[in-house]
């Protein structure tokens, strides 16, 4: 099996699948994407015709053709049936399918906090304390799993696809709420997402692909409102 792994490591996508790679030990072949310009040029739109990172090239043996595969949650999902024999979603069908709502559910998270860079603090001090609210309510979300689970993971005592969607971009929430707003993600009162969340801040897998905060604060204050710009100085 060949593989290889075309990403940006300041890409939250793609670090999903990051993480996955090295939790299952695969050997792989980096290809760093320059955004906004390798995932531009007709080679890469030709492997990923939506032009977006990660993507994954598998040659599964020598004599066949290369498969290209891309999407985050998709590149996850087959890399648990080739690497991991399925053995990353829950056991029972319907955990297995909650599983997967949960992956689609991050966007939820996603959406409010972008939503929350582009308050003006100057104008919006109610809409910026709802949209915190909707961040807690998002992250309740975590927290709820793994509580009905025992956690420490979203399903249990193990970590699953779903726990992988989630981490890149808590992790980036955690960057806007602490730099931005100056609050702790920690501090809001959810104390089974604090279990879940200082279980993967243990994870020596997971921390290889952490940026430093000097790399990827650059992007957040691009589509911060210059109000909240101000709160860095
Ligand atoms: N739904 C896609 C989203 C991937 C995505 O949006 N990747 C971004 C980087 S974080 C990208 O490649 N954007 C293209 C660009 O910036 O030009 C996935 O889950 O893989």
């Amino acid at each position: 099996m060949e593989l290889s792994f075309l990403y940006a490591p300041i890409c939250p996508f793609a670090q999903r699948t990051w993480i996955l790679l090295k939790k299952l030990k695969v050997h792989f072949k980096e290809v760093i994407i320059e955004l906004g310009k390798d995932n531009r040029e007709p080679w890469f739109l030709e492997l990923n015709p939506l032009g977006k990172v990660p993507v994954l090239r598998v040659r599964e043996a020598v004599e066949e053709k290369e498969a290209i595969i891309y999407e985050s949650l998709v590149c996850n999902e087959y890399l648990n049936e080739v690497y991991a024999g399925n053995k990353l979603l829950p056991e029972h069908a319907s955990q297995r399918a909650f599983a997967r709502i949960l992956s689609i559910r991050v966007d939820g998270l996603i959406s409010v906090m972008f939503k929350l860079l582009k308050t003006n603090p100057e104008e919006d001090g109610q809409g910026e304390i709802e949209l915190l609210q909707q961040v807690c309510k998002q992250l309740q979300v975590i927290d709820d799993q793994v509580k009905n689970s025992g956690g420490p993971y979203l399903f249990g005592k193990s970590w699953t696809l779903a726990d992988i969607a989630y981490l890149p971009f808590v992790e980036r929430v955690s960057l806007v709420l602490s730099q931005f707003f100056k609050k702790d993600i920690r501090q809001m009162g959810l104390s089974y997402f604090n279990l879940w969340l200082n279980t993967w801040d243990k994870d020596p897998d997971y921390l290889e692909t952490k940026l430093p905060l000097d790399r990827l604060l650059p992007v957040y204050k691009k589509y911060a409102h210059e109000g909240l710009l101000k709160r860095l100085e």
